[in-house]
């Protein structure tokens, strides 16, 4: 196996704990030789890296620029503004907060803004790709609001729109979630808008996955359709790890008022000046490239996988995400992500729609290309990375150790040749 020489960029944690450098240093090598296809991950740049680990992150500063509690905000107060600003250009929205931790805290506010405990929530149920926050019973949201959950037609794997509007009519939801984590096909924001509407209820789009792909042009975007699109920034958008909400003016002052004294202290400062880094990434020509790239890369990826007999949920993808369910190859998802990972392709385990096994132990492999699209792999590359799938998950049925070997040696081989951004070589 070709193994890159790895120098190792951070002198002063080597100095002062040697034991935590040599955990980061085999990330980076782990992170440089293994093909990640998680699609809720990515590599940030270097540009992005760096701010996240600046002196901004000693600073205290809860309120927003302007009405602090506490003095020194001259530089933190423009960094914020700087951020909010290329959210709004690059979003096309009235208003963003970019103080949430991450997703979840996010959409906790959401509901804090809108909705008193008790109130009726709807969103996609979770096995059918949505996401906990979204009124899920073993989160906070569907413990303490009542979570009606629409799902996909077993027979399409699609959003049934005639179905979702009949629930929202009877059940009057004070918040309806749009967006998931396993969803292949393109969000029909209008259609979510007008059932909204109908029911009387706030829309929120959670375009966490596909975030970067609306800034790119390559997902439409429901800036026109919602009232509030909840973010993380870490996904397709190659921000830090944090979050973002955006609204019209109307809804500005209630969510600020919920992130921030509602939920949340201090924002971390640190990673409000990678998001403004990774939006102002995000306007460049460039970045709309990247995004088309990442849903070309799927496309060509799950033609490949179909062309070697996998069944994909929904029939294939539009975006930058595919969920394979492994039924019919005979191997759990469990054991296929596992032996995948063994052979340096890094994938997740997940349930697909109407999965008759255990969330812990389900049917479905969920996997994406913005990583990969980020190391500049291409079209060209995914019936290569196809057919390791293929060979990882029949190694994974017969417990082929030497096989899932000899594609890890492969993997690492080619990804030489395309060095992860932000990653020391
Ligand atoms: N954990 C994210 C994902 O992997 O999709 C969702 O929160």
């Amino acid at each position: 196996m070709t193994t890159p020489q790895h120098q190792y960029t951070h002198p002063a944690l080597a100095a002062a704990d040697p034991e935590l450098a040599a955990l980061v240093g085999a990330e980076e090598r782990l992170q440089a030789e293994t093909l990640r296809l998680i699609p809720s991950e990515n590599y940030v740049s270097a540009a992005v890296l760096e701010a996240s680990g600046t002196v901004l992150q000693n600073k205290y500063s809860e309120g927003y620029p302007g009405r602090r509690y506490y003095e020194g905000q001259q530089n933190i107060d423009q960094v914020e503004t700087l951020a909010v600003e290329r959210a709004k250009a690059v979003f096309g929205v009235d208003h963003a907060n970019v103080q949430p931790y991450s997703g979840s805290p996010a959409n906790l506010a959401v509901y804090l803004a809108f909705a008193e405990p008790g109130d009726t929530v709807m969103g996609m149920a979770l096995p059918m790709g949505g996401h906990l926050t979204h009124g899920w019973g073993v989160s906070a949201t569907g413990k303490w609001f009542r979570g009606v959950q629409y799902g996909v037609r077993q027979d399409t794997g699609l959003i049934d729109f005639d179905e979702v509007r009949e629930l929202a009519l009877k059940e009057r939801p004070k918040v309806i979630f749009c967006g998931g984590t396993a969803l292949p096909r393109t969000i029909d924001f209008a259609a979510f808008g007008e059932i909204a509407r109908e029911a009387g209820a706030v829309l929120v789009a959670d375009v966490a996955h596909i975030a970067g792909l609306i800034a790119g042009g390559a997902h439409p975007s429901p800036v026109p359709h919602v009232d509030v699109i909840s973010t993380t920034t870490h996904k397709t958008l190659r921000g830090p790890r944090g979050a973002m909400l955006m609204s019209r003016e109307e809804h500005a002052k209630a969510l600020d008022k919920a992130v921030f004294p509602g939920l949340q202290g201090g924002p971390h400062n640190q990673t409000t000046a990678a998001i403004a880094v990774a939006l102002r990434e995000a306007s460049l020509p460039s970045f709309r490239d990247y995004a088309h790239a990442v849903v070309a890369n799927a496309k060509a990826l799950a033609e490949a996988l179909l062309a070697r007999g996998f069944d994909l949920v929904s029939g294939g993808t539009d975006n930058h995400l595919i969920l394979m369910d492994l039924t019919p190859k005979q191997v759990p998802g469990k054991i296929a992500a596992k032996a995948l990972d063994r052979a340096g392709i890094v994938v997740n385990y997940n349930t697909v729609p109407y999965d008759p096994r255990k969330p812990f132990d389900p049917s479905g492999v969920r996997i994406g290309t913005p990583s990969l699209t980020s190391r500049g792999l291409t079209t060209e590359h995914m019936d290569q990375v196809a057919e390791w799938i293929d060979r990882g998950v029949a190694a994974a049925g017969a417990g082929d150790e030497q096989a899932l070997a000899a594609v890890r040696a492969e993997v690492a081989d080619l990804l030489t040749a395309f060095p992860a951004p932000g990653l020391p070589v």
